[in-house]
């Protein structure tokens, strides 16, 4: 595996990419323990050299991907520390391989012996489901990266700002690179059982009309070209959420742009507006 991997160029450029952004999630106490994880559709990058998997385990999924029928994914460990993973990337993620019905996987960057023990994300019904979305929609994006930014999860702790309106509008208010970079805003999925295929359902639903997903009182999801994509989306918001409470704490009300500043950031940026 070693070998094969400094042969390939590109996918060595995506763990590289993985395992800085685990070292920025660390540095910014968003990632306790083993909170988060990270995923990123390689398929395309890998040729023939994994057709024959008959040797290798399989594991099943809950549904079937039809879309990512043979697809291969990085994908972040269960229980793995993004910590450790800034170190060594090959020990706490995989890339596996879903075979041609869509509804099971192998692990292909593991040998059999140490493959028992490691089981990838248990978001990954989110973030199969998220990849699936992306093709069908021929979106450039391949990275979706989920993360507990602190300032973001606290906001959903504030029942006002349980009203989707109200957290973008004081979001975007406090900053105005947030409007340029974050146009569509956070979607809000109410509190719901993490790890299920479930939340999965309810992320997907706001994928296409929002750039980040954020569920309450646990953390976000975002996608793009690549994982350092999705996470400045992320970032640029938590740096609003960081702004409001800062404003806060020193006793006073945070102004906020106008609607009117707003539409006018949103017009110059994004034809579409
Ligand atoms: O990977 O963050 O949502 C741990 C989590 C689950
Ligand atoms: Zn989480």
């Amino acid at each position: 595996m070693k070998e094969w991997l400094k042969s390939n160029k590109k996918v060595t450029r995506v763990i590289k990419d993985v395992a800085e952004l685990a070292n920025y999630l660390w540095q910014r106490g968003w990632a306790e323990r083993n909170a988060g994880n990270i995923s990123y559709n390689l398929s395309g990058m890998i040729g023939e050299e994994f057709s024959q998997m008959e040797d290798y385990p399989i594991f099943n999924l809950d549904r079937s991907y039809d879309a990512l029928k043979n697809g291969y994914f990085f994908v972040t460990g269960t229980g793995k520390r993004m910590r450790d993973l800034a170190r060594s990337p090959m020990k706490n993620a995989c890339i596996l391989k879903l075979t041609g019905e869509g509804n099971k996987y192998h692990i292909i960057s593991r040998n059999k012996k140490n493959l028992y023990d490691f089981r990838p994300t248990s978001e990954l019904p989110t973030h199969l489901s998220i990849h699936e979305q992306l093709v069908l929609n021929k979106s450039e994006n391949r990275a979706v990266v989920h993360t507990h930014p602190n300032e973001l999860v606290a906001l959903t702790q504030i029942k006002e700002f349980t009203d989707e309106a109200r957290i973008n509008h004081v979001l975007w208010g406090m900053h105005p690179e947030s409007v340029v970079f974050v146009p569509r805003g956070l979607a809000l999925v109410p509190y719901t059982l993490p790890g299920t295929e479930n939340i999965a359902r309810e992320t997907l639903k706001r994928l296409s009309d929002s750039d980040v997903i954020m569920w309450e009182k646990h953390g976000t999801f975002a996608v793009g070209v690549d994982v350092l994509d999705a996470f400045d989306k992320i970032d640029i918001l938590s740096k609003s959420a960081q702004i409001f409470f800062m404003v806060r704490q020193a006793g006073y009300t945070p102004e906020g742009l106008s609607d009117e500043q707003i539409i006018e950031l949103k017009k110059k940026f994004h034809s579409e507006y």
